[in-house]
């Protein structure tokens, strides 16, 4: 519970940091209508108080001299400065004068994890009841679906199976491909030092070692894109050993039978070389993994976010299966989401081909229990719709015409920046709400000001798939706060009455109706219950349920209860490293930004720690292609060049180039190479090569292209 114990003029609002999934908790002290300041909250769930430094300067963006004060319209050309009623007016025109030309489907809205989970949900309704259209997605797309897609095949259901605090009964711990040093800095190095201090291994899959990693622990830096055939060698040494759960995999599981003949001819040896790794350090891996009944394994976008993503956590989960590594004390494969919705964002029905919790739009059952809890005849939903990249191409194409932009920044984040520009630059009509002026609103007809986290009430759902409720602290800077505003444009669309919610607690209390008696229920959670409680993880299906932090103890989410394994094979890269383009160059997270640092970049504390992209190389490759201390170096891929400082890291393997992405010098490198079946792009694997650049006077210096204030691009009226 949080201290309320303030002066009747000041108060106490205890909420969450709206950045990284761990969501660590902080009040707020709100004096006269302001923030006055951030003030601890130690009895908050997981994270007891402890942040790191964007969490600590969060809340210094509400107030920002930067934020849109006022909407925008494009006129003549410029952005200008104008009312709410003609700024939703104009916004709403365009996506009805391209409907009734082209089809409601020539609209599209993308959308993001860091939305709240009432805004998720009306985002979705938005898309399918408003503007009719199937072409809704986000920015999870980008982030979470090659875990989400092998999650469901493998256990019916997309949610962290085991609590990150049963950590603190596990033996070993299997980290791969996350950096925990810059991602989730709180709470989860400290948990491994505990693994640690009782004896146990921490094993790290990564061919970066980042600062978490300890000289004690089993790092094992593979070849960027061979996570599995790694984690297949290491299924096969344990079962040559006999490791495996035999009881457990009869039992609980099906599809053994076929994945052990697939791997019959598996060479151990051919795949250590294929990794890069010593073949001692797989088999020493493998006797520790299959060593023990209590292992936990937690993965990132290392192996996600690659043309095979989808099969490297397959592969993961087939290791973790047979050893019967699941739903108990000190054991699971967890996947490790992102942003501070990430799990709720990928529940409540903003994907393409999903509905809200967690239900599927092209499953006639589902279809049936939303459009009667809509009150829509189910025909009326649309079907399952484009993917975030496929919406930009199909932009590109002209088959769509007009998009809304809410909690998404494509012109950072995308893959291949010089074409999303130009399939933004050929879209007829385009709206974005966000709370700062964004690169992707160069390219807006209307820019609605979007509201921060402390401008609004809301549930979130964390990474453990734990509900904790975020409390409004001030009014919306700019008046109205972002269900305000859906609800605005879905009236001017022409659906007012499915969204007459007076505040997120309305919108709340419909989704527990939608939900109840699916998987993802959150019947039984309220308002009221999340303040007292230390959040509720679901399902939980009536207000006495206390709800399920630990999912699969008997059963998987599969209808027959079992596991699924499935046989996959590594998914060789589309452009891979040759001659001319040697070197592998992935991307990733600096502490101090967050994503495409629309909000991180405006505070002065993170700019100081992080103010440019910096390219990291190993020590030996930068004196091989002479690069001078200090000097910039030319990185340059299929599809297009930057130029940049860099530094040396001789914690990186030295035929991998390491880039942190939040800065359009990254992603303007990076092609848009997708997972077939996730449609997740290779963020992960870019085959690149590098040259010095000689800086002949301080003019040729290069610019890192920073954010602009709004006030530079904006006339104001
Ligand atoms: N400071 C900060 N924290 C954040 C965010 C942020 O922007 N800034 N973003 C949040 C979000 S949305 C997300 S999704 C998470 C992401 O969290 P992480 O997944 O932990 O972050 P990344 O930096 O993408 O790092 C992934 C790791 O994968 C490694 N890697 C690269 N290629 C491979 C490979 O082929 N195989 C393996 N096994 N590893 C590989 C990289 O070296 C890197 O260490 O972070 C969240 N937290
Ligand atoms: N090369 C490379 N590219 C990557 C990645 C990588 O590792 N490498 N990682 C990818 C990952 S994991 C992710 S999650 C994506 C993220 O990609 P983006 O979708 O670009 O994520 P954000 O930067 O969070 O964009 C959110 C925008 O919405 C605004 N915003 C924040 N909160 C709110 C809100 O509550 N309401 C409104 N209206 N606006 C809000 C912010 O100001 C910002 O402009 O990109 C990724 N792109
Ligand atoms: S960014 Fe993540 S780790 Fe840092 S304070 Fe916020 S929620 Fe916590
Ligand atoms: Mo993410």
């Amino acid at each position: 519970m949080p201290d309320l114990g303030a002066s009747p003029t000041e108060e106490l609002v205890a909420t969450h940091c709206p950045y990284c999934a761990l969501n660590c908790g902080l009040q707020l002290e709100v004096r006269g209508g302001r923030i006055a300041k951030r003030v601890s909250w130690k009895g908050s769930p997981l994270t007891r108080g402890a942040l790191c430094s964007k969490g600590m300067t969060a809340h210094e963006q509400v107030h920002h001299g930067d934020r849109l004060r006022r909407p925008l319209v494009r006129r003549d050309g410029d952005l200008v400065e104008t009312s709410w009623a003609e700024a939703l007016d104009r916004a709403a025109e365009g996506f009805l004068r391209i409907a009734d030309r082209d089809g409601a489907a020539a609209n599209a809205v993308l959308s993001g994890g860091s939305l709240t989970n009432e805004k998720v949900y009306l985002v979705g309704k938005l898309a399918r009841l408003a503007f009719g259209t199937p072409h809704v997605d986000y920015n999870g797309r980008f982030c979470m679906v090659s875990a989400g897609k092998a999650n469901i095949a493998a256990f019916g259901a997309d949610r962290m199976m085991t609590p990150l605090s049963e950590l603190e009964n596990a033996e070993v711990a299997v980290v791969v491909g996350a950096n925990l040093s810059a991602a989730f800095p709180v709470a989860l190095p400290k948990l491994l030092d505990g693994v640690r201090k009782r004896g146990g291994l921490v094993i790290v899959v990564d061919p970066r070692r980042s600062r978490f990693v300890k000289d004690d622990d089993l790092h094992l830096a593979i070849r960027p894109g061979t996570d599995t055939t790694l984690f297949n060698a290491l299924l096969v040494e344990v079962m040559h050993h006999g490791e495996i759960a035999g009881g457990f995999i009869r039992d609980r599981t099906s599809g053994f039978d076929a994945l052990a003949r697939s791997l019959r001819s598996f060479d151990v040896e051919a795949a250590a070389s294929e990794c890069d790794i010593d073949v001692e350090a797989i088999r020493d891996a493998a006797r520790v993994i299959g060593g023990t009944k209590r292992c936990m394994y937690l993965h990132g976008r290392g192996p996600e976010q690659q043309v095979g993503g989808v099969d490297n956590v397959t592969s993961i989960i087939n290791l973790g299966l047979a050893l019967g590594h699941v739903g108990g004390p000190g054991r699971g494969i967890d996947m490790l989401t992102g942003q501070r919705n990430g799990q709720g964002g990928r529940e409540w029905g903003q994907r393409c081909d999903q509905l809200p919790a967690g239900r599927s739009i092209e499953n006639d059952e589902h279809r049936e229990t939303v459009a009667e809890a809509w009150g829509v005849d189910a025909a009326a939903l649309p079907r399952a719709g484009l993917t975030y990249t496929e919406i930009l191409d199909a932009a590109g194409e002209g088959s769509i015409k007009g998009l809304l932009g809410i909690c998404t920044n494509m012109s950072v984040s995308a893959p291949d920046l010089t074409r999303v520009e130009q399939q933004m630059a050929a879209l007829e009509h385009v709206v974005i709400i966000d709370p700062f002026f964004s690169r992707s609103a160069r390219h807006a007809d209307v820019v609605l000001p979007g509201s921060t986290f402390a401008e609004e009430s809301g549930t979130i759902t964390t990474l453990e798939g734990r509900v904790v409720r975020i409390d409004q602290a001030v009014d919306p800077i700019a008046g109205l706060d972002d269900i305000k505003i859906i609800r605005a444009l879905a009236e001017r669309l022409g659906a007012p009455s499915h969204f007459e919610f007076d505040g997120a607690e309305q919108v709340f209390e419909e989704m527990r109706v939608v939900s109840a008696g699916g998987f993802v229920d959150y019947s039984g959670i309220t308002y009221d219950r999340l303040r007292r409680d230390d959040g509720v993880f679901w399902p939980c299906p009536a207000p006495h349920h206390r709800g399920t932090p630990q999912l699969y103890t008997e059963r998987f989410a599969h209808a027959d209860g079992r596991a699924r394994f499935t046989p996959v094979e590594a998914t060789p890269p589309v452009e891979p490293v040759d001659a001319n383009r040697p070197l592998v160059l992935t991307t990733g997270r600096e502490l101090a930004q967050f994503l495409s640092g629309n909000q991180t970049m405006r505070i002065e504390a993170q700019q100081r720690l992080a103010p440019v992209p910096i390219l990291e190389v190993h020590p030996d490759t930068a004196a091989e292609h002479e690069l001078e201390p200090d000097g910039f170096v030319r990185i340059t891929s299929s599809v297009g060049s930057s130029v940049i400082g860099w530094r040396p890291n001789v914690d990186l393997r030295p035929d991998t180039l390491f880039l942190p992405y939040h800065w359009p010098e990254c992603n303007r490198l990076v092609a848009a190479h997708l997972d077939p079946i996730s449609k997740i792009p290779a963020f992960k694997y870019t085959a690149v090569s590098i040259e010095p650049v000689l800086i002949e006077s301080l003019e040729t210096v290069p610019v890192v292209d920073q954010l602009s204030v709004h006030e530079d691009v904006i006339v104001s009226t």
